[in-house]
């Protein structure tokens, strides 16, 4: 384990980042990282960020997508935390001056109806949400070029950058709906089952991390599922996302 002051010299380096819009070198290459100690650096940038005024929203799962996984060399999905900062609202506008080099992938967003029980073992999840939303995800790793370890990019709060959520939906069955990506000039599409089989085992996964890594998940917070096509970059325009049956989310760039 890196000591708390290490811990907070490297959420100070990924913060500065962030603010500066400036990007920065892969942490593993000077400081070999557990990864225990990457989401001890996470939670200290978090707190840079909430002791500035931002209000924590809701969390997001990454590498959720086994191809993904497999591009990683990992078995394990990311968790990362949302602040009303990287909101969008839907039909909103992102300034891209913001970001570094800033990419966006189509998801599925859900929404925390009460407070959830991390650590009984009788908890359903599930039964905890009440809602879910296409959504797009703003994915800008503070490293150099998106090159990072797996220690990294949780280090880095998951690359986590923007999100915006279209029209929440009574929750229903998301487990297999076509998904549709749509920049100015490029798109992508797939399925929501790319999605860990199912937004809903997503959702499982992020309890089982909860557990494990001290992650709270309250009434109201947001869960973007992970993405169910590889990442666009994030161009001028507009950028849709559309989820077949349950409905679409834009945000327009300058
Ligand atoms: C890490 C974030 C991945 C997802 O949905 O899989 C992610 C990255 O690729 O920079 O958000
Ligand atoms: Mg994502």
């Amino acid at each position: 384990m890196i000591t708390e002051e290490t811990v907070d010299e490297l959420a100070a380096c990924l913060d500065g980042a962030q603010r500066a819009v400036a990007d920065t070198e892969s942490l593993a290459d000077t400081h070999p990282l557990t990864i225990d100690d990457a989401y001890a650096v996470q939670k200290a940038l978090l707190g840079r960020r909430t002791g500035r005024g931002e209000r924590r929203t809701g969390v997001k799962l990454g590498f959720t997508s086994k191809a993904k996984m497999e591009q990683m060399g990992v078995s394990e999905i990311i968790v990362g935390e949302l602040t009303d900062a990287m909101c969008v609202a839907d039909g909103g506008t992102a300034d891209l001056a913001r970001f570094i080099h800033p990419k966006v992938e189509p998801e599925v967003a859900f929404r925390i109806a009460r407070d959830v029980d991390v650590d009984s073992p009788d908890t359903d999840i599930a039964a905890c949400v009440d809602a879910v939303a296409p959504a797009l995800e703003i994915i800008d790793s503070r490293y150099r070029d998106f090159r990072f370890t797996y220690e990294d990019v949780v280090a880095d709060n998951t690359s986590a950058a923007g999100y915006a959520i279209g029209p929440w939906q009574p929750l229903q069955d998301v487990s297999d709906l076509p998904v549709r990506l749509r920049g100015e000039s490029r798109e992508a599409a797939g399925s929501t089952a790319a999605i860990l089989d199912g937004p809903l085992n997503a959702l499982r996964a992020l309890l089982d991390m909860a557990r494990r890594r001290g992650f709270a998940l309250r009434a109201g917070d947001v869960v973007l599922a992970g993405a169910a096509t590889a990442a666009i970059p994030l161009t001028p325009g507009v950028t849709t996302c559309e989820v077949a049956g349950l409905g679409q989310v834009s945000v327009r760039c300058v």
